[in-house]
């Protein structure tokens, strides 16, 4: 099995990180340079990373990816509390990238403009939303949705487009888990 991917994106290092212990070789593949982006667009429609090819199979998208290696390798399935807590890490890490995207396209997305607003409003709310399941202990335990958590957290830290001082909880368990060996080994910086 292949994962290819950025060193960088927060949604190709939630899988290298869930698969420590999955054998899995990493291509990194850097989608804004000529010749990867060729081979990006030879195999994966949708141009993005992260995408695993297994053989005969390609699947797209991190959360396909985890799905297929838990049917995979017989591992415990999401249950329908942390899909949806994925699809809040999800959502806001989407908005992020866009405005990351965004920005690096020379449009100031702190514009006082319809779109922007309501991405701004979109990322607030879920932090927010975050913030609570974090305090009411969602995240106690190393699982995908705390990998995905830290990996949205660091990135936007990494990224600076995130001001966390509002969210204590966040950044107490994204403090907490910084020192993990499968953490260190796939920090972007
Ligand atoms: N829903 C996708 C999102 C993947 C994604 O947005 N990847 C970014 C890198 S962080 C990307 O490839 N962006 C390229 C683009 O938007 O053109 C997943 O979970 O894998």
């Amino acid at each position: 099995m292949i994962l290819y991917g950025s060193t960088t994106s927060p949604f190709v290092r939630r899988i290298r990180i869930f698969t420590q212990a999955i054998p899995l070789e990493f291509k990194i593949l850097d989608i804004f340079a000529l010749e990867d982006r060729k081979e990006l667009i030879a195999k994966n429609p949708t141009l993005k990373v992260p995408f695993l090819v297994d053989d005969e199979v390609s699947v797209f998208d991190s959360r396909i990816i985890h799905r297929y290696l838990c049917e995979k390798f017989e591992l415990t399935p999401l249950n329908w509390k942390q899909e949806n807590i994925l699809t809040l890490i999800d959502s806001v890490n989407d908005t992020l990238v866009s405005m990351f995207l965004l920005s690096k396209s020379d449009f100031d997305t702190t514009a006082d403009k319809l779109f922007f607003k309501l991405q701004r409003q979109r990322i607030a709310n879920v932090l927010a939303a975050l913030e609570k399941d974090c305090a009411q202990g969602s995240f106690n335990d190393w699982h995908y949705p705390s990998i995905c958590l830290y990996c949205l957290i660091d990135w936007a830290q990494f990224r600076e487009l995130v001001d966390f001082s509002d969210y204590p909880h966040l950044v107490s368990f994204w403090q907490g888990n910084s020192r993990r060996a499968e953490v260190v080994a796939t920090d972007p910086r």
